[in-house]
């Protein structure tokens, strides 16, 4: 039990005073009226009344985590951020995962760009980097915004559907918005529905600044590289977990980091010099476009650790306020107009959300450096500001607070920048190139991913019910790849070649005033020239050296034999794996050599799309029992259709060949399929039926080498 503090042993009203019945209201008479004098029922009841302030308007779904940050060597070079500068400071720092579209109860699988929103607090203030899982986004102008958000978010008229980009208003405006076609490929791609918030990647997304100690500045990209790599699941499975465990991503998060498994990125930077500014086949400063990682690398200069779960929700992850805007000497910002917009908005949304203009006060948004300033007052002020000075500048207080020197105090100052235009509404020519990144994308994609992309299209224009988004998604489709345009076209019984990528669709999103000519997308050669695909965009490329963390569910009944599970326990366990023990009931289960073995799960209460990988020991009664159990067939038969390694030892194996593992291997006559094909599909199953008495199953290692590789994708094309 934890300790309890004296004062924290009686209950008392937010007043301080000690209350003797907290269960009973203050009547005339035992049966009587309860009377309005009861200040304790009214204190208790108007607080219960305003528990819930209004949820973020974008980004509502979020899970956080407490950690740190710390840099390999020093960055001086580039930038004169202190905690940049220095390897041996630890800086603290608060980081929250979202989806974008959901309300805050709904189902972290949703198909969805990720919120990567990381504060640090830095002994220089704090510096918000408020990114997401992919590096581009839908448009390239703030002004663009509500209206993207307004077209994605559940429709106004019935408030359907919650959480998903498939319904009609999304792809009614994204047909007529070419700019959002690379961001379009990724949120199809299952970078949208990630396995886990520990294995995904994060981007600052815009361009930024960095400015070293002699006011040089560079440019920069920011990346967060997960260690565990980047996985993702599938979309049918998504869909299942979302009603099996709609907090699936919030727990595996928070029992990470309770088991001490501490999830870690590590933080890397593109650096652009100023004057290669023009050099690249896109702008800079166009959210739509990266820069691929063959034309600057990504250096790798430190590491996030997660290694802390907040104690309350609500006073960390719900009041926790990011701000693009909150920025640290040594950083600044590009004028890439969505980033220009969102200075602006974040600071606005939570003048609303928080109530009133001094949530900065709030324990999880105060800054570690101390705050002295002359504003004052407003709702919920917790400081006292004490004297009779809240001006500056002073004489009454000898001119303090006063403001800091760049150099010697490490004050703040814009990176400095010479500019001269017209006032004018216009959009530059150079970020007009919208389809030339879409296709980089789609190619470097493996042919699983691709596969997925196809489908994730067909379902979301699946459930468009207006003929017309349909084919002018088809249209633009047509743009990014001939291949992908025909596969979602023959799906959705659209004949794409009587379909024509005419001017009329490109320009209905175009401005009144506008010349349509000037509006039109252009493709310019060189990348496409240059670069036909690129590694780092296919999760295929991605690390596959750990098990760490990963999900195993040992299948099991009564008469299962015990020294197989407690072997391949004791292997997966010490490579990192966490092991289940899933059974028909929950409670002690029984082995053949009389040891009983503790159900975590039972097959009522769990199901395959909640694990990794599946293990199904040995034992004649145990695999006889869940030959007979439904859901138990119904578990291998997902995992194997999910494409999930399992291992089976002695009669596992029987039990797996009584499932559709079996029915696979049995149904097709010797010769029907090429037996080079049937090995592939069956790639990441590993039987061994010879298992002598007293010997252990030897395939741990290898089981652990399946688990790995994550999923076994060829096995899809089986049917
Ligand atoms: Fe946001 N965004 N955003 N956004 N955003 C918000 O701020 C906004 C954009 C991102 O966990 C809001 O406090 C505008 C890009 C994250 O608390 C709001 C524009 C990127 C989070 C807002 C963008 C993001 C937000 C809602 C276009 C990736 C969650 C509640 C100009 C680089 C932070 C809030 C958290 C949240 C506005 C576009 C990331 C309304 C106007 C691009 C991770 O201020």
């Amino acid at each position: 039990m934890t300790m309890i503090e004296d004062d924290e042993k009686f209950l008392t009203n937010n007043q301080g005073v000690r209350i003797n019945d907290d269960q009973n209201s203050l009547k005339v008479g035992a049966r009587g009226p309860t009377l309005l004098e009861d200040f304790i029922l009214r204190e208790k009841i108007t607080h219960f009344d305003h528990e819930r302030i209004p949820e973020r308007v974008v980004h509502a779904r979020g899970s956080g985590a407490h950690g740190h940050f710390q840099v390999y060597k020093s960055l001086s070079h580039y930038t004169k951020a202190r905690f940049l500068n220095d390897p041996t400071l630890k800086t603290p720092v608060f980081v929250r995962f979202s989806t974008v579209a959901g309300s805050r109860g709904s189902s972290d699988l949703a198909r969805d760009v990720r919120g990567f929103a990381v504060k640090f607090y830095t002994d220089e203030g704090n510096f918000d980097l408020v990114g997401n899982n992919m590096p581009v986004f839908f448009i390239q102008d703030a002004m663009k915004f509500p209206d993207l958000i307004h077209a994605v978010k559940p429709e106004p008229h019935n408030e359907i559907p919650q959480a998903a980009s498939a319904h009609t208003t999304f792809w009614d405006f994204i047909s007529i918005c070419p700019e959002s076609m690379h961001t379009i490929m990724w949120l199809m791609s299952d970078r949208a529905i990630p396995r886990s918030l520990r294995m995904m990647e994060g981007f600052g997304v815009h361009t930024f600044k960095l400015i070293n100690s002699e006011g040089k500045s560079f440019f920069v990209k920011f990346h967060w590289k997960p260690l565990l790599g980047v996985h993702s699941v599938l979309w049918e499975e998504a869909q299942m977990i979302s009603g099996k465990d709609p907090d699936f991503h919030r727990r595996d998060l928070w029992e990470a980091i309770d088991s001490g498994a501490y999830p870690e990125w590590e933080l890397g930077v593109q650096i652009v010099e100023e004057k290669d500014e023009f050099n690249f086949p896109f702008d800079l400063l166009d959210p739509t476009k990266i820069i691929p990682e063959e034309m600057v690398p990504v250096e790798r200069i430190g590491k996030l650790t997660l290694n802390r779960n907040p104690d309350n929700f609500f006073a960390e992850v719900e009041q926790v306020a990011f701000h693009v805007g909150n920025i640290v000497p040594g950083i600044d910002f590009s004028d890439d107009p969505l980033l220009q917009g969102r200075l602006f908005s974040y600071l606005d949304t939570q003048l609303l959300r928080l109530g009133g203009p001094n949530f900065h006060e709030l324990p999880i948004n105060r800054p570690l450096a101390p705050v002295y300033n002359n504003q004052r007052d407003g709702l919920m002020r917790h400081t006292i500001n004490k004297g009779k000075v809240s001006y500056g500048p002073n004489t009454l207080r000898g001119n303090y607070p006063r403001e800091a020197h760049v150099g010697s105090e490490r004050a703040f100052s814009s990176s400095r920048q010479q500019l001269s235009g017209d006032k004018i509404r216009d959009r530059s020519k150079s970020f007009f190139d919208h389809f030339s990144q879409a296709t980089l994308f789609y190619q470097s994609q493996s042919e699983a991913e691709k596969n997925h992309l196809v489908n994730a299209f067909c379902f979301e224009l699946g459930k468009v019910d207006v003929l017309s988004v349909r084919e002018r998604m088809v249209k633009l489709l047509m743009r990014v790849d001939q291949r992908l345009a025909a596969c979602v076209a023959s799906e959705l019984g659209i004949d794409s070649a009587k379909l024509t990528v005419g001017e009329e669709l490109l320009n209905l999103s175009v401005p009144a005033d506008a010349d349509p000519h000037a509006y039109q997308p252009i493709t310019p050669p060189a990348l496409e020239g240059r670069l036909k695909t690129s590694a780092a965009l296919s999760m295929a490329n991605t690390i596959k050296s750990t098990i760490a963390t990963r999900r195993v569910a040992f299948l099991i009944a009564e008469g299962v034999n015990e020294r197989f599970v407690e072997a391949m326990k004791s292997n997966l366990s010490a490579a990192g794996a966490v092991v289940s023990i899933v059974a028909p009931r929950l409670g002690e289960i029984k082995g053949s050599g009389d040891k009983e073995i503790r159900a975590d799960f039972s097959l009522l209460t769990t199901s395959s799309v909640l694990f990794d990988a599946l293990y199904i020991p040995g034992g004649i009664q145990s695999a006889h029992r869940l030959a007979q159990d439904e859901r138990a067939i119904l578990f291998i038969n997902e995992a194997f259709t999910h494409c999930k390694a399992i291992a089976a030892d002695n009669e596992g194996v029987t039990l797996l060949m009584t499932s559709g593992v079996g029915d696979f291997l049995n149904s097709k006559k010797e010769g029907e399929i090429d037996p080079e094909k049937r090995k592939e599909f069956m790639e990441g199953v590993l039987m061994n039926t010879d298992i002598k008495e007293g010997e252990e199953s030897s395939s741990a290692h290898h089981f652990i080498k399946l688990i790995m590789q994550h999923r076994f994708w060829k096995r899809e094309n089986r049917t």
